[in-house]
């Protein structure tokens, strides 16, 4: 093709013609993704938004205590902390009944926390003990319970979301109103299952959500070196998937966005895709040093925007009662470390055992 075909100068892209070839009816050079109205951020009802600081501080407890136990030598074995990114799974999870899916990454204790596994027994997989979510034979990057839909987090990128597939699949042909959920980083979207699934859920109309968490970088690789478009949600349109770039550290702007998709899915109206923009307090994993790829005015910055915060800033929850939650959570975080370093290992007889279907 000889230069300038491609007609960015000479308009050759068509959006006037309106024609693209036989009988595609598509307009060339312009993806347009259906639009859909952008959420009216409304207030959640007042349990909502305790549950919803409950769990961010669940999350962010269970994590900085993790940090110290494996820093005193308590805690062995990898760990990828999710510190900083809990709006994305609460503002989520917010928005779902216990039946509905998630499917997680590498970095799932937050959204295994969100949709309601029991972090005493968290704390337990993370010891290797008998009592664990997995029967300590999966660790911090397997956790999974179905009795509260989370279907596991997984070590393979991009591997969570044909598991959410899958499960929206299910849903569907059972008839059942459930939702599934696809977790999924930004490295991710370098992965072509997700692409696969992004488009079965646009052609089956699947009642599936795509949360991309875009914390900015995968492993030491910042996003805007790997990736052609700053704004995933972008690669949507390629699907005709409405899709929306929402705010990862703002709780309420998950909760509006999430409630809408969730809305759609439920209608059995189809996929939406979120990009949530956040970020990760810690490095990739425990004991890699972020400090070689990133600034600490970088973190300072995202630190000043902190979910947290941010909800206890927006005023919304009576100053005694968010007390109140934060110590209940620390006395719950304690307890689970204690019950963990008290269950026992499993017995040697276990090893072959629920290793394999
Ligand atoms: C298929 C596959 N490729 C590469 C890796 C190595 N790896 C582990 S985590 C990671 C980065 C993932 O980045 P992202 O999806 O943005 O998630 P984040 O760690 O930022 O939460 C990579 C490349 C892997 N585990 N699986
Ligand atoms: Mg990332």
């Amino acid at each position: 093709m000889g230069s300038g075909e491609w007609g960015a100068e000479s308009g050759e892209w068509g959006v006037e013609s309106g024609e693209w070839g036989v009988g595609s009816g598509g307009t060339l050079g312009r993806i347009v993704a259906p639009s859909i109205p952008t959420p009216h951020p409304s207030l959640p009802a007042e349990p909502t938004l305790r549950w919803m600081l409950e769990h961010m501080l669940l999350i962010r407890t269970f994590e900085e205590r993790i940090a110290s136990l494996r820093q005193s030598g308590a805690l062995q074995g990898s760990a990828h902390l999710y510190a900083g990114q809990e709006a994305v799974a609460v503002g989520v999870c917010a928005r779902l009944n216990r039946d509905d899916y998630v499917a997680s990454t590498h970095r799932g204790h937050g959204h295994a926390i969100a949709k309601g596994v029991d972090t005493a027994r968290m704390m337990a997989e993370l010891y290797g003990r008998a009592t664990g979510t997995n029967h300590g034979k999966g660790g911090s990057m397997h956790i999974a319970d179905t009795s509260v839909g989370m279907l596991g987090a997984t070590g393979i990128v991009g591997a969570g979301t044909p598991l959410a597939l899958g499960a929206a699949l299910s849903a569907q042909k059972r008839r059942t109103q459930q939702v599934a959920v696809a977790f999924f980083g930004d490295g991710a979207m370098g992965q072509g299952t997700v692409y696969e699934c992004l488009n079965m859920a646009a052609i089956w109309k699947l009642p599936l959500i795509f949360v991309c968490e875009n914390n900015g970088y995968a492993e030491s690789t910042p996003a805007e070196y790997a990736l052609s478009t700053p704004d995933l949600a972008d690669r949507a349109a390629a699907f005709k998937m409405p899709a929306f770039v929402v705010d990862g550290q703002d709780v309420l702007d998950v909760y509006a966005h999430s409630g809408a998709a969730v809305e759609r899915a439920r209608n059995g109206d189809g996929p939406t895709f979120l990009e949530c923009k956040t970020y990760r307090y810690y490095g990739h994993f425990l004991g890699d040093d972020p400090h070689r790829y990133r600034t600490v005015e970088e973190e300072t910055y995202y630190r000043g925007r902190d979910c947290i915060q941010r909800l206890l800033d927006a005023g919304v929850i009576p100053e005694a009662e968010a007390e109140q939650i934060s110590t209940a959570v620390e006395e719950q975080i304690d307890a689970a470390v204690r019950f963990a370093e008290s269950s026992p290992l499993p017995d040697r007889s276990e090893l072959t055992t629920q290793v394999y279907a």
